[in-house]
């Protein structure tokens, strides 16, 4: 499997219960490496671009509300089949539905507010890296 890079955010409810370092042992365990990490608070227009492929969804108000609530953490995540092993990490959308020992199982409790995002595709891993990110940002290690 290639090396790949992915874009991860610890969504507010995470940093606002101070499990940014938690969450960031987890990649770290997992073989994740951080290769670019920034604070940021997302203003509305930026939460609704981020989140735009969901925008005639039923919830997409309610996303873009709690995206905007508070600081999150942006960072990019590489490793060999960062992608998937970043969202095995993170475990199913729905806490309840998490596996035991996933972060949204561990560390959350609702759909609204599941502790991280993690891109789904390798396409959807470069719009959203560029997103936050400039080539420049980025340190790979090897
Ligand atoms: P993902 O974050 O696991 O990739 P997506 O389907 O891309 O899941 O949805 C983006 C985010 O929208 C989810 O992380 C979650 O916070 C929110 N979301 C998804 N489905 C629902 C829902 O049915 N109700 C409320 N929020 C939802």
């Amino acid at each position: 499997m290639a090396v790949e890079r992915t874009l991860s955010i610890v969504k507010p409810d995470a940093v606002a219960q101070n499990n940014i370092g938690e969450i960031y042992r987890r990649f770290e365990m997992a073989g994740l490496q951080i290769i670019a990490a920034r604070m940021t608070h997302l203003s509305k227009a930026q939460a609704e671009s981020f989140y735009a492929v969901h925008r005639d969804r039923p919830f997409f108000t309610a996303l873009v509300n709690f995206m905007m609530s508070g600081p999150v953490m942006v960072q990019v995540l590489e490793g060999h089949d960062a992608i998937r092993k970043n969202r095995e990490v993170m475990g199913a959308t729905n806490p309840a539905e998490a596996a035991a020992g996933t972060i949204r199982h561990d560390l959350a409790e609702t759909v609204d507010a599941n502790a991280a995002h993690g891109s789904d595709s390798p396409e959807t891993a470069r719009e959203e890296i560029a997103f936050f990110f400039g080539e420049d940002d980025l340190h790979s290690r090897g």
